[in-house]
């Protein structure tokens, strides 16, 4: 039996959410849906993500659920909704590119830069007046990802100014970062970005196999992505692991190029290594491949057989996994996986 967690994901079809007024709402921090036609059936307090972004493999779409154990609290704080237990905060926020900037133009930043900062700012200033002051897991999914734009890539465009948003409110870039993700939607969705956060330290980890994404050279973007490889809670109820989109990337270079199984494997393996460092890492060193809940990003769906088959034949029949159809920030990248304690306990 897998250990009692305070915190964890699970995934479920549109169909199998109970309805408003159900008690197993209480024990939900917040939802993101990936699917075309937005969900109607959760409780005003809970922050729900929209994302266009198509499950693969099911009909329907698919609902991210985080849970925690204890009471909880909801509002929102500028454009942020949220919702918190004692030791938790969960929120998310939608920006368009098109937002207006006071003051007058601004030629410095393109518009998906001032979404960027805009969500930044606002996600920044609710940790402060919540007080949950440590960002551990953050999910960004920004428009046409893989797109040239006049300076680059859109992808190195939202590493620039979130690595401008750490700086001006003097958060570190490097070490202590959160786990993330990055993936694409269809041209002209708004940035949106949900995250977990903390009223306590996180322990950061780094994959010994790869450069960490905040060191990575200049060939990837004038500025470094800023996440770490994953995020460890040490709770009293258990630890929980958040392991960040993960992809085959060996040193800092893609590997495998045109190889969608091998890809699998790469990034497999990467997980497995973040799995070992988290358990020695831990007080509770029980995480294990079969325990998490895997959210697979596939490039192009005909790759989901295989995709499948690679990653069922690694990490056994009681894991759950999602697939989902999304544009990974580099391009050569077919696969992009990332996993997380599942609630499977609660
Ligand atoms: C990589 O390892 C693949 O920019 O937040 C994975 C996870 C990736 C998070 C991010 C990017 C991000 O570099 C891409």
């Amino acid at each position: 039996m897998s250990s009692p967690t305070s915190l964890g994901v699970e995934y479920r079809s549109r169909a199998q959410l109970p309805p408003r007024w159900d008690l197993w709402w209480d024990s939900v921090l917040g939802l993101a849906h990936f699917g075309s036609r937005p969900i109607a059936r959760s409780p005003e307090q809970i922050p729900v993500s929209e994302l266009t972004i198509a499950p693969l493999a099911a009909a329907d779409g698919v609902c991210e659920v985080w849970r925690a154990d204890g009471p909880k609290t909801s509002g929102r704080i500028g454009a942020v909704q949220y919702r918190a237990s004692e030791q938790l905060l969960y929120g998310c926020i939608s920006v368009p590119e098109s937002i207006v900037v006071s003051g007058g133009p601004d030629y410095e930043h393109s518009p998906l830069e001032l979404a960027t900062i805009r969500a930044y700012t606002d996600i920044f200033a609710a940790l402060d007046a919540l007080e949950y002051p440590q960002l551990v897991r953050i999910w960004n999914y920004v428009s046409s990802i893989n797109e040239y734009a006049v300076d680059g890539e859109r992808y190195w465009q939202f590493n620039k100014a979130r690595q401008e948003s750490f700086l001006s409110r003097k958060l570190p870039i490097v070490d202590t970062v959160p786990a993330g993700s990055a993936l694409g939607t269809p041209t002209g969705n708004p940035l949106i970005i949900y995250f977990l956060a903390s009223r306590a330290a996180m322990q950061a980890i780094e994959n010994p196999r790869q450069v960490s994404a905040y060191h990575y050279p200049s060939q990837y973007g004038p500025k470094s992505p800023t996440f770490s490889r994953a995020a460890l809670l040490r709770e009293p109820a258990g630890d929980t692991l958040l392991v960040s989109g993960t992809a085959s990337i060996v040193g800092h270079e893609s590997v495998h190029t045109d190889d969608v199984a091998a890809q699998t494997r790469e990034t497999i393996a990467n997980i497995k290594v973040l799995i070992t460092e988290a358990n020695r890492l831990s007080r509770d060193p029980r995480h294990a491949a079969d325990m998490l809940a895997y959210k697979v990003y596939v490039r192009n769906p005909q790759h989901l057989p295989t995709i499948a088959a690679e990653l069922r034949a690694a990490v056994g029949g009681r894991a759950t996994v999602t697939y989902l159809h999304a544009d990974v920030c580099r391009r050569e990248l077919l696969v992009e996986i990332e996993a997380a304690s599942s609630t499977a306990a609660l």
